[in-house]
């Protein structure tokens, strides 16, 4: 358990000694420089180009322009507090093809960048995975194709061999329930399949591409700590009608149990497991199911489910409550279901958890003196800090706690619609502004206990 000398912050809320500060990002969704330095398309590429699947038309193809202007972010970082930063690899930026020749220009920004990073006294936190597939394996069925699990344990063990040096955090993927479920299943994502096999096989081969990576960190970097990020929502039926009780159950073996059942207690839902079968090999759940250090967990809100015909689960998002207030995405304000979340993480995994992503949309604007005061932002992040902090005095053993984001960003099927950034994107000139947002957090880092981070190695 972390120990639990506390610091008490203005809000009267508290953090043990070593509590983990952090913001995150993701690849595709700040980087830019899509067609520079030997980068090869990606799966978000090909589905950005295709008309009407990204509000307003936008792309990646800039976002916030990551890539020359790391340092820049860097120095907000530094601004902020914080003493960790998750960011993802572009696997298709590291290996264009996904696999065989290797872009060194590639691997060179990420030298670049954790090296400015431990020199700032930041913990670089490595994503293997946020969804950025590289075309070039999509065209040979991508995660549909038992391969890829293979392909992606090569490009694990590229990573752990050029960066194990400095980086001992890797986690394999992000919300590996996010982009199966709504790129093969549900549809909204990349590479914007509906099939139902499909969907049962790509569940099958990232489980086992996350047991294979995990045993390519072990042996590349065995001082590491490795975890895997998974968005957890509580599955609420969305009306009193039986149908909809079902389907929420349904969705919630989905989206909650598909990924982390199978990888840390060995073993499908019970509402899955018959469905996934015919695609399993003898060994199998043994390969998936490797010891690993934490459990990242990104929560946003409940989920609200409705009985549908439309796809192959056989449930869909239904309508919020219209009591329940909302964010500028349509998305629930309930930090109690945040609390509730990582109690009963902590039950069910027992393992150390690091809140990965938190945080929300909001409409921000530049006001008249320059300033961009989201203070519906503000208001959302202490009442789920302090929700957190309930959970950890009720017993959950939460490590740390990583805004989603740093930045305004590329929000996938939004565009550039909604804004998630603790600091603003004026995306013309690329100029930065730190919201009241950035400010707030700042001052909760500054009170509560900070370990030194002391450098890589
Ligand atoms: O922007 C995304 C991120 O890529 C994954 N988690 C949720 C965020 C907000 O939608």
């Amino acid at each position: 358990m972390a120990s639990t000398r506390r610091a008490t912050t203005p809000d009267k809320i508290s953090a043990p000694h070593g509590f983990v500060w952090g913001v995150s990002t993701s690849s595709y969704q700040i980087e830019g420089a899509a067609r520079e330095d030997g980068r090869g398309p990606s799966i978000w590429d090909t589905y950005c180009a295709q008309t009407g699947r990204i509000a307003n038309g936008d792309t990646g193809d800039i976002a916030c322009d990551h890539y020359h202007r790391y340092a820049e972010d860097i120095g907000l970082m530094r601004e902020l507090g914080v003493n960790a930063y998750r960011f993802s690899v572009a696997w298709p930026r590291v290996l264009p093809q996904g696999r065989g020749a290797v872009n060194e220009s590639g691997l060179a920004f990420y030298d670049r960048l954790i090296d400015a990073l431990i020199a700032a006294g930041i913990e670089p936190w490595l994503c293997l995975y946020h969804w950025d597939l590289p075309q070039a394996l999509d065209d040979l069925g991508g995660w549909t194709n038992r391969d890829c699990a293979g392909w992606f344990a090569d490009y694990t063990a590229l990573i752990a061999r050029r960066f194990g040096d400095r980086v001992k955090r890797f986690a394999t993927f992000n919300e590996p329930s996010v982009f199966s479920l709504l790129g093969y299943g549900i549809g909204g994502q990349a590479p914007g399949v509906t099939d139902r096999s499909l969907l049962l096989r790509t569940i099958h081969h990232v489980n086992l591409a996350h047991g294979a990576a995990i045993d390519v960190l072990r042996a590349g970097v065995p001082e590491a700590s490795l975890g895997i990020i998974h968005n957890h929502q509580p599955c609420l039926p969305a009306s009193d009608a039986p149908q909809d009780a079902a389907a929420a159950r349904k969705f919630d073996a989905y989206w909650n149990g598909a990924f982390p059942d199978p990888q840390l207690l060995a073993h499908y839902p019970p509402l899955l497991a018959d469905f996934i079968a015919p695609y399993e090999q003898g060994g199998d759940l043994a390969r998936i199911c490797r010891p690993i250090d934490w459990f990242g967990l990104n929560h946003y809100s409940p989920l609200y489910v409705q009985a549908f015909d439309g796809n192959p689960l056989g449930a869909g998002f239904g309508p919020v409550p219209p009591e329940v207030p909302r964010t500028s995405i349509g998305w629930p304000v309930q930090p109690d279901a945040f609390r509730d979340t990582l109690l009963a993480i902590h039950e069910r995994y027992r393992l150390p958890i690091y809140v990965l992503e938190n945080g929300t949309a909001n409409v921000d604007e530049v006001g008249e003196n320059g300033k961009v005061i989201d203070q519906p932002r503000v208001d959302f992040l202490k009442a789920y800090t302090t929700a957190m902090f309930d959970a950890m005095r009720a017993g959950a053993d939460v490590r740390g706690y990583f805004v989603w984001s740093l930045l305004d960003n590329f929000e996938w099927g939004s565009g550039y619609s909604q804004r998630f950034g603790i600091t603003y994107v004026d995306y013309p000139t690329q100029r930065r502004i730190p919201k009241a947002s950035f400010h707030w957090y700042a001052q909760l880092i500054k009170a509560t206990a900070l370990s030194a981070y002391s450098g890589g190695g």
